[in-house]
C-alpha cells in the first residue's frame, strides 16, 4: 500500500529542473513495481488437455488454498504443438501453469510453488520433508490409476486387482496409523496441508474403482472432514473445475493430444 500510494503522489509531482531527472527514475520505478503488483494479482493460468491426468492434483490444491484460475484446455494435437511453439513449456511438457509472472513446469515444481505459497506445505523442513514422503507415495498411486485407463483390456482385471492391492496393502495403511498414532485431524502438524489434500483426491479415485476400499481404514473417514472443509465442498459441486474420471471420450482426446500408445501403462508399471 505504501508502495502504491508513493508511486501515485510521486507520478503527480511536477518536474523542476533539479529534480526532474529524480523524478523520473522514482516514477519508473514504480511503474516495475505496479507491474509486478499486477503480475502477482493475475488469476494463475492452467494448461493442460480437457481432462483430469497430472493437472487435476493442481486444480484440487488451488481450490484448497481458495485461489481461482483460468484453464486453457486443448483438445486435439494441433492445440498441444501450437503451445509447443509459443515456446512456454521447458521440456515441450504439459502440465504448464502461468502463474506469478512465471511459466511453471514439472508437477511437482508447480504443486511445490503452490503449497509453499499458500501456507500448506507444512511450518518447517521436517514437516516439508513428511509432506514429502506422503504425496511422493500418493502419487504413485495416482499415477498408476491415471495410466489404469491405457491398459489392454486382457491385461485390466489384473491391473485393477494390483493398484487394489498395492492401495490397501501398502499406501493407506501408511496414511491410517499416521492419523491413528498422533491422533490429530489432518497428516501434518495439526493443521490442513497438500497431503490432505492429495490423500482426500486419492481416495475419491480409488472410491470410483471400489467404493467400500476404505472399510478396513477407519482413520481415513478423516475422508468426510476434509470434505466438509468449504473450499473443497465448493470444488466438489457440480459445475466446479473438477475433472469426471477418464471415460472413452477424455482417453481419446487424451492419446490423440500426444499421440501415445496403448500399453503405455504397462511400460509405467
Ligand atoms: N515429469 C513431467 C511432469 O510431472 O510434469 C511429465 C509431464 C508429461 O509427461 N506430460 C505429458 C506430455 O506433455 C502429458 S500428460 O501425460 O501429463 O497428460 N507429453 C508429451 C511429450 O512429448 O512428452
Amino acid at each position: 500500500m505504501f508502495a502504491l500510494s508513493s508511486c501515485i503522489q510521486g507520478g503527480q509531482q511536477e518536474e523542476s529542473s533539479s529534480t526532474s531527472v529524480l523524478v523520473r527514475l522514482f516514477v519508473l520505478s514504480c511503474l516495475s513495481e505496479n507491474q509486478e503488483l499486477r503480475i502477482m494479482a493475475a488469476k494463475p493460468k492452467l494448461y493442460y488437455f480437457d481432462g483430469r491426468g497430472r493437472m487435476e492434483s493442481v486444480r484440487w490444491l488451488l481450490a484448497a488454498a481458495g485461489v481461482e484460475y483460468e484453464e486453457v484446455l486443448f483438445q486435439t494435437a494441433e492445440d498441444f504443438k501450437n503451445l509447443i511453439k509459443s515456446g512456454k513449456l521447458m521440456y515441450d511438457q504439459v502440465p504448464m501453469v502461468e502463474m506469478d509472472g512465471m511459466s511453471i513446469v514439472q508437477t511437482r515444481a508447480i504443486l511445490k510453488y503452490i503449497a509453499t505459497k499458500y501456507n500448506l506445505y507444512g511450518k518447517d523442513l521436517k514437516e516439508r520433508a513428511i509432506i514429502d514422503m506422503y504425496v511422493e507415495g500418493m502419487r504413485d498411486l495416482n499415477d498408476m490409476i491415471m495410466f489404469f485407463p491405457f491398459s489392454l483390456p486382457e491385461e485390466k482385471q489384473k491391473i485393477l486387482n494390483y493398484i487394489l492391492e498395492r492401495a490397501t496393502q501398502r499406501f493407506f495403511p501408511v496414511y491410517e496409523k499416521a492419523l491413528k498414532d498422533h491422533g490429530k485431524n489432518y497428516l501434518v502438524g495439526n493443521q490442513l496441508s497438500w497431503a490432505d489434500v492429495q490423500l482426500l483426491e486419492v481416495i475419491l479415485m480409488v472410491e470410483e474403482l471400489k467404493s467400500d476400499i476404505l472399510s478396513a481404514f477407519p482413520k481415513l473417514q478423516f475422508k468426510a472432514r476434509v470434505i466438509r472443509l468449504p473450499r473443497i465442498q465448493k470444488f466438489l459441486q457440480p459445475g466446479s473445475p473438477r475433472k469426471p474420471p477418464v471415460d472413452d471420450a477424455s482417453f481419446e482426446v487424451w492419446r490423440k493430444a500426444y499421440n501415445i500408445d496403448k500399453n503405455v501403462f504397462l511400460q509405467h508399471m
